[in-house]
Order: C-alpha cells, then sequence, then structure tokens
C-alpha cells in the first residue's frame, strides 16, 4: 500500500527541522573558520571593535590573596592603550599630593611621585578601559573616580598606606585598580606587607627577583599592560580590610608609569558622567610651561589680592594650572615660542611644580608598539 502524501511530507518536514537544530546546535559560538580575534583586536578603532574582548589567549586572571582579596589580571590592557594613557598624561605631571590637615592635599616625602589625572570618558580610549574596569570589578563605571596617572622616577616611592578615603557622597572607596603602563628595570613593586600568598609557590613564581622593600611579602612587580586589583573593605560589603595597607616600593632603576581605578560604594560625582553617549569630556589642557590669563579679569581680580587668597584658581591648584598665572606673576612670558626656548618653558613648569617634560623620555613608549 502506497504512503499517503500527508505522511509523507509530515516525515520529511520532522527529518528537516530535526536536522536544522542539530546544525543551529553546532553554530552556537561558532564564529567561523575566519574568526580571528587577534586579528581584529585594534584598540584605537572605534565601535563595532569596541566590544571585542581582549584575546583570551593572552588574558588571564590570577587570584593571589585571600586577605585582601587580590587579583592580577594579565595582559589587562594592551601596549597601544598604555602608550596613549601617558601620552595624554605626560605634560601634565605635577607632583603629587597627600590628605592633610583639613582634608587639604599637601606635598609630603611620604609620596614623592609626579600625577595627573584624565577624565572619565575624557576620549574613546579612556571609555574602553573604563568600562573593561567596571565589567571586572562588577561596579558600574560611575563609581570610578578620575584616573589617576603617575610616575616615579629613581628612589620615588608612595610609603604604606590604605586607599579607604570616604567621599562624603561616594562613600568609602571599596577596591582600587592599579594598571601598569611600563616597567622599571628595577623596584617599584606594588607590596602588601601584611597579607599572605595563596599559595606559597607564588613567594618563588611571582617574587623571585623582588627588591628588599616587597620580599617575602604579597606583591606584584609592575608588568606593561597587567592590572592589580585589591578590595579595601570586607566581604561584608563595609568593614575595612587593614590588609589593604600597601606601599608603591621605590623605583631602584628606570622610571614607573602606572595608571589607578580607586572604585567608591556609591557613584563618584555622577554628574560629571551624564554626557550624551559619544561625547568626550573636555580634557585638562591648560599648558604649564606657557604664560598666559585666561581670563580678562585676571589683572583686576590680582590687584585686588586674588593669587594669594584664590590661590587655587588663579596660580595653581593640586592638579591643574590657574587660570590667572601671568597677572599673579607666577610665570615668565617666553619670547617666541615657548617650546622653543625650551629653559624658560621649563621654568614656568618648574615654578607651579609640574614636572620637566621630557619628550626624549617617551620615545621608547612611542617605539614600543
Ligand atoms: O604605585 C604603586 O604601586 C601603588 C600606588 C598606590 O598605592 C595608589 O595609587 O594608591
Amino acid at each position: 500500500m502506497a504512503t499517503p502524501h500527508w505522511l509523507l511530507a509530515l516525515a520529511i518536514s520532522w527529518v528537516l527541522a530535526n536536522v536544522h537544530a542539530v546544525q543551529e546546535e553546532k553554530l552556537i559560538g561558532w564564529k567561523g573558520e575566519t574568526y580571528n580575534v587577534e586579528a581584529m583586536w585594534d584598540p584605537l578603532k572605534q565601535k563595532p571593535m569596541d566590544d571585542i574582548p581582549l584575546p583570551a589567549s593572552k588574558s588571564w586572571i590570577e587570584h593571589v590573596a585571600w586577605q585582601p582579596r587580590v587579583f592580577i589580571y594579565h595582559n589587562f590592557i594592551t601596549d597601544m592603550e598604555a602608550e596613549h594613557l601617558i601620552e595624554l598624561a605626560a605634560p601634565q605631571m605635577k607632583r603629587s599630593t597627600v590628605v592633610g590637615a583639613g582634608g587639604k592635599s599637601v606635598e609630603d616625602n611620604y609620596r614623592t611621585s609626579y600625577g595627573t589625572f584624565l577624565k572619565r570618558y575624557q576620549d574613546a580610549v579612556l571609555e574602553r578601559i573604563e568600562n573593561r574596569v567596571a565589567a571586572w570589578t562588577q561596579i558600574p563605571v560611575e563609581h570610578q573616580e578620575d584616573m589617576q596617572i603617575l610616575r616615579y622616577g629613581l628612589g620615588q616611592q608612595y610609603k604604606v598606606h590604605s586607599d579607604t578615603l570616604r567621599d562624603e557622597q561616594a562613600g568609602l572607596r571599596v577596591a582600587t585598580v592599579l594598571i601598569y603602563l611600563n616597567e622599571p628595570e628595577a623596584g617599584g613593586e606594588t607590596a602588601f606587607p601584611t597579607s599572605r600568598w595563596v599559595h606559597p609557590s607564588l613567594t618563588q613564581r611571582l617574587g623571585a627577583n623582588f627588591s628588599d622593600c616587597a620580599r617575602g611579602h604579597v606583591a606584584f612587580a609592575p608588568k606593561r599592560g597587567d592590572a592589580l586589583l585589591f578590595w579595601s573593605i570586607n566581604p561584608d560589603g563595609s568593614s575595612e580590610d587593614t590588609h589593604a595597607a600597601h606601599t608603591g616600593c621605590p623605583v631602584l632603576a628606570g622610571v614607573k608609569w602606572t595608571a589607578t581605578k580607586w572604585i567608591h560604594a556609591r557613584p563618584f560625582r555622577p554628574e560629571e558622567m551624564q554626557l550624551p553617549s559619544g561625547t568626550p569630556r573636555e580634557p585638562y589642557v591648560r599648558d604649564p610651561g606657557v604664560c598666559y590669563d585666561e581670563r580678562r579679569e585676571c589683572a583686576q581680580w590680582a590687584a585686588r589680592g586674588d593669587c594669594e587668597k584664590n590661590y587655587d584658581f588663579m596660580v595653581v591648584s593640586s592638579v591643574a594650572p590657574g587660570a590667572c598665572r601671568k597677572s599673579c606673576g607666577a610665570c615668565r612670558v617666553c619670547e617666541g615660542d615657548p617650546r622653543v626656548d625650551d629653559e624658560c618653558y621649563q621654568e614656568n613648569r618648574r615654578r607651579v611644580g609640574f614636572l620637566q617634560y621630557n619628550a626624549s623620555e617617551l620615545a621608547p613608549f612611542r617605539d614600543m608598539v
């Protein structure tokens, strides 16, 4: 007896549906034979490349301590991203400060590096790195402070301290991510003097070449592109983990560049983040080597004593040169192009506490990719 047509059609459609299902199952996560994430990974390209994670083959996370909770993210940023951060920050490097009496920023031998801040979402590269920090820590980007770039020269250091500064609005700094932008030739480790490795074998594997400052402690020797995450609070979410006290060991040879992200319990100055997507933030751009008044009223303000009374705005704050340095007599107008009259340019930078800008120091970073 011949099979009825309707039964044949039913059987064929059942077979086709199942073949399709098997194929779909095979396709889940399969990106095709030509898919090569490393070839596609270009950190300076705009979307849609931005959403591609770092190549899994190059990046991995390593847990190194429980108290405090410390993790290393190997190859967290690319060489090009590291170079970009250094290039943005280099002209703006100013002597680092600590929080002194009455919450004022003061210079102290406790912390001898130079530093500056890059604004959150200042450009596409920052945005991408900041989003990566948020994904890793599982805390939204609004909880991050601006990115602090630090440069430690020979012998410079940050002695043992804790990061748990409390902001009235944003609450405690709960976690810190340190990103290493280059490698000094010796020293410069980040060390936790009262912590313990998760496994004793790490002493040898990570610490074989530590300087005296880091030897015997949980520590990390800067490696370009790697990042260190540690939590300053306990898993209860509020009490301070005292083992999170850490030090930036003295640099014994070469220089060390890092990027720090401090992360708060609540959003940090969220109004500064409210930008339409794709609008870059205005960076800190005043050049401390160039002598000028930014406002027409500067001479008048200086005459009524504002250079002393309103020093941070007029002359220099802990992060940026002031708007009226010329009228305040805090700089000298260089003849011709100030960048050509290097002595005058550098003297102006020195007078308001900025690092001598040495373009040749940056050359190795420019060559590194
Ligand atoms: O430079 C380092 O290794 C540590 C930096 C640091 O302690 C900080 O920025 O809070």
